[in-house]
């Protein structure tokens, strides 16, 4: 459908040139299906200009994410290569529409996973685990999306930033989660808030990405999700994350 080029196209555009986009489907009439086909089409743009696909996002894995957009789905996006933010790194905001930042633990692949597996069969195929930041920036107008929206933009992912990689046997169920802006916190959380253990977002990707044709790979990234609500970013502000046993990371912001 001409509609779904034309779609993806203009949320490509909104990413690229940081201005938002009105919404595609206040109303939220389109099937998940032609939402994810928009998704799909839109960060083919990106392949196209170079960009390599290094993993997927899942987005609304937590009560408290769900509850700060209004939307009680788990979905997910796809990583490209050039999302990826180097941890220490100075942001500009100006580079952005209206971004925010969430908590989040990444998993890092060592053998292909698709389909359905078990959470044990999941985590033999972990390389490492690592403390993990998210840039969200919703492309559409006011950050405000009905669910075929936030799934057509690539489920608002915009950057990501990953720390110091752990071995895959770090118990992962119950970990203290701390985001500060200029050392001040802005929440606090446990990594039990995704899905009861992160490990089921992990599950949970593999699923869905194979079901749309990109099986994960060995090396392929997984962000589970935020465990907290997410927070603006602001100018002249260090953010940084503590996770139990994983150690922190951060990057800067500027105006
Ligand atoms: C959608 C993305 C949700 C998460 O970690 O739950 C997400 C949004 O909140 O704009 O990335
Ligand atoms: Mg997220």
């Amino acid at each position: 459908m001409s509609n779904i080029k034309a779609f993806a196209a203009r949320l490509d555009e909104a990413a690229r040139t940081a201005k938002a986009t009105p919404q595609i489907d206040p109303e939220s009439v389109m099937s998940l299906e032609q939402a994810y086909q928009i998704q799909a089409a839109n960060i083919a743009h990106r392949v196209e200009r170079g960009e390599k696909l290094v993993g997927v996002k899942m987005g609304f894995t937590s009560r408290a994410k769900m509850i700060q957009m209004g939307i009680d789905d788990v979905i997910w996006g796809r990583l490209t290569s050039d999302m990826r933010v180097e941890e220490g790194t100075t942001l500009k905001l100006s580079d952005y529409v209206h971004p925010r930042v969430e908590p989040e633990i990444a998993f890092l692949l060592k053998a292909p996973l698709a389909g359905d597996v078990s959470a044990s069969e999941a985590l033999a195929a972990v390389e490492a685990v690592a403390p993990a930041l998210e840039i969200i920036d919703s492309r559409y107008k006011d950050f405000k999306f009905s669910l075929p929206d936030v799934i057509a933009d690539n489920a608002s992912s915009s950057g990501f930033v990953i720390g110091n990689w752990h071995a895959p046997d770090t118990d992962l169920s119950n970990l203290g989660m701390a985001m500060s802006f200029n050392g001040k916190v802005q929440h606090v959380g446990s990594s039990a808030a995704i899905l009861g253990n992160p490990v089921r977002a992990l599950v949970a990707a593999a699923r869905l990405a194979a079901e749309a044709g990109i099986p994960l790979q060995a090396g392929s990234i997984v962000m589970a999700g935020a465990a907290t609500a997410a927070e603006w970013l602001l100018p002249d502000t260090y953010v940084r994350l503590d996770i139990q046993n994983l150690g922190s990371i951060g990057f800067h912001v500027q105006e």
